[in-house]
């Protein structure tokens, strides 16, 4: 689900990616990130600050992979603030969600919706990951869809959302590869239209 693709290829590049994992506390942030750098579930306890970390991913084509530097941010209340000074600059957001934790999904669309208005966020791509599929009564992607009002995320902002159980890595390689491709079809977009100025 996305409104950021409409094709499947992966493209790849060598540059590292600046990319900012945000999401409420608990929603598993961190263990999205020591997954991702140590392949195995790695215990966590609350991010008092930030966790960061430069790892190579696979995407799609085993033989190339493609540098990220991800930075995941503690999502306690009283840390959100600080979200913004990590996310100028992003290349792309990885906004992590509990797919049980329906009490607080209210909070979670409240933030999400409240980082990608940011003037300094416009179109910045946003991979939805919505973790803990592996529990029963997680919610659906169509219920997640709707609770986090994706469809009213600016038009500018291309996201996908992810199913996912960060604790075996399920969904991240795909997750990773479509935001991977959203980064790519901005840039492009960017470079198009600075060529266009340049020529006016
Ligand atoms: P945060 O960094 O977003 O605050 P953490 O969240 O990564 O610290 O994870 C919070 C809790 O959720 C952890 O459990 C972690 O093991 C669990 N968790 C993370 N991802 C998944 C998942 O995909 N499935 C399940 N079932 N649990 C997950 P504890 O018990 O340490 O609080
Ligand atoms: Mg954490």
């Amino acid at each position: 689900m996305g409104n950021g693709l409409s094709e499947l290829t992966c493209p790849l590049s060598f540059q590292p990616l600046h990319i900012v994992i945000l999401g409420l506390d608990c929603a598993g942030k961190t263990t999205v990130l020591y997954r991702l750098r140590f392949n195995e579930f790695v215990n966590t306890v609350p991010t008092k600050g930030f966790n960061t970390e430069k790892i190579k991913v696979s995407l799609g084509d085993h033989r190339r992979t493609t540098s990220f530097h991800f930075w995941d941010v503690g999502g306690q209340e009283k840390l959100r603030p600080l979200w913004r000074s990590y996310t100028r600059c992003a290349d792309g957001i990885v906004f992590v969600v509990d797919s049980v934790d329906a009490e607080r999904i209210e909070e979670a669309k409240t933030e999400l919706h409240k980082i990608t208005r940011l003037a300094e966020n416009q179109g910045v791509p946003v991979l939805v990951v919505a973790n803990k599929q592996d529990l029963r009564n997680s919610l659906s992607m169509t219920e997640m869809e709707n609770m986090l009002a994706l469809g009213e995320l600016s038009a500018a902002t291309p996201w996908h959302l992810q199913p996912a159980c960060a604790i075996i890595g399920e969904g991240l390689p795909e997750g990773l590869c479509k935001l991977h491709a959203m980064i790519t079809k901005r840039r492009k977009m960017l470079r198009q239209q600075k060529k266009k100025k340049k020529r006016r």
